[in-house]
């Protein structure tokens, strides 16, 4: 069948909005009409070229949720008619790494996922005959896309796509890193890095987990407001503090009770490596625990004395928030139709597919949190 999508023709290109071909489902696999997908960071990096395993041509998004249209022979968990929201970390709940309980990256398709094919290696998408590379599972880039069924979590039928699209990566992977990752308890106090789309879910996370403080920092001060909206309780503009920004936030966090300072929790959402280490040294020694939630450009280093270690913080990383995503995803859509979460003051804006890359444009200028692509 035909599909409108929005192709990545080539490394540092615009997306070029047009028609191409879908092939309907094989085993194992579902065919699901994309209705509204978020535009992420991850689809920019490979977008530009930057991204060393980037493939070319590709149809690029990650974000999405939408209506299965189509099973294939075998597929028993959904149905012709289920809302679904695809997964760029599967759940197959067979594979060492799902039974091992101790980590969400399951294994079973992961190498022909970053080959940019499906599981048996093949392509759904192709336009003219040639065939088009599939991105990160998912391809929501696309009206129509076909998925394996181990990477779709069934969500409730009353949950508004143009909103819970959200859910398939930057909700799931803020709020998740503060449950899954670092486990943060009630009384908390917790340092955000970089109040982006990840770090304001961080910040409802820590909120939802009983945080008494939550101190941001950005170097942009209009996001201030943004964090107190979801729950920061003290923002720090990190150009004000310059070198002395650890001393600051550990002083920040001392009691009479306690002299030594630091947080029980700290978050890197910036992907910057310098940030990283910042956000390492001004957890509390002892038990202070930092997770590195941003991605880092390709080839870049982590560095920090090993005494920071050895006086007990812990460094750690998150994919997806640590979020099975079947089991999950559909639990953090029950929490916004519940109100316990918030997510369409994040949703800064919306647009037709063939403004796509207008929604790209405000990603890199730094003007919006989301742009959501409504088909
Ligand atoms: P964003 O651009 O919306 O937000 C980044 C924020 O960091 C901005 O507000 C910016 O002003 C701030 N910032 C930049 N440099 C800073 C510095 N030196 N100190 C303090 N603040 C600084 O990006 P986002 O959508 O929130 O994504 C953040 C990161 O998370 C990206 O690297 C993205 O790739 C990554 N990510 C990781 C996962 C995962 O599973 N691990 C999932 C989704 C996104
Ligand atoms: C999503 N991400 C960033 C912005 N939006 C993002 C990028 C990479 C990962 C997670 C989220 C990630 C962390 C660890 C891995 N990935 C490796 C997982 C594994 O090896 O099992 C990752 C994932 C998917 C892909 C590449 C890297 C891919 O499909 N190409 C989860
Ligand atoms: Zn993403």
């Amino acid at each position: 069948m035909d599909t409108r999508a929005a192709l990545a023709v080539a490394a540092g290109k615009p997306l070029e909005v047009t028609t191409v071909q879908l092939e309907g489902p094989r085993a194992g696999e579902v065919m699901v009409e994309i209705k509204a997908t978020g535009i992420c960071h991850t689809d920019e990096f490979t977008l530009s070229g930057a991204d060393p395993e980037g493939l070319f041509p590709a149809i690029l998004g990650h974000e999405g949720a939408g209506v299965v249209v189509e099973v294939g022979a075998g597929v028993s968990s959904v149905k012709k008619g289920d809302h679904v929201i695809p997964l760029y970390t599967p759940e197959c709940r067979q594979c060492p790494s799902c039974l091992s309980r101790k980590t969400n990256l399951c294994t079973a398709i992961r190498a022909t996922q970053g080959q940019g094919v499906m599981p048996d290696g093949s392509s759904r998408f192709s336009i003219g005959g040639k065939k088009l590379h599939h991105y990160m599972g998912c391809s929501t880039f696309a009206n129509f896309t076909v998925l394996p069924e181990i990477a779709v979590a069934k969500i409730r039928e009353d949950a508004p796509f143009d909103k819970v699209c959200y859910v398939g990566c930057g909700v799931t992977t803020g709020i998740g890193a503060v449950i899954n990752t670092a486990k943060v308890e009630p009384g908390a106090k917790a340092v955000v890095f970089g109040l982006g789309g990840i770090g304001l879910n961080v910040i409802q996370g820590l909120r939802l987990a009983g945080a008494d403080m939550i101190i941001g920092v950005d170097l942009n001060n209009d996001k201030k407001p943004w964090g107190e909206r979801f729950g920061m309780t003290h923002f720090v503009n990190a150009k004000d503090t310059g070198a002395d920004l650890v001393a600051h936030l550990v002083n920040m966090t001392k009691t009479p009770a306690d002299q030594i300072g630091g947080a029980d929790y700290t978050f890197d959402c910036t992907g910057n490596v310098t940030v990283m280490r910042q956000a390492l040294e001004c957890s509390h020694r002892g038990w202070g625990v930092s997770v590195i939630i941003g991605v880092a450009g390709a080839g870049q280093e982590i560095a920090t004395r090993p005494f920071q270690l050895v006086t007990g913080r812990v460094w750690k990383g998150t994919a997806f928030g640590g979020a099975r995503g079947r089991t999950d995803v559909p639990k953090i859509v029950d929490w916004y139709m519940d109100g316990k979460i918030q997510i369409d003051p994040m949703i800064t804006h919306t647009m037709p597919l063939s403004d796509i890359n207008k929604g790209f444009e405000l990603m890199h200028q730094g003007k919006s949190i989301r742009s959501v692509v409504v088909f």
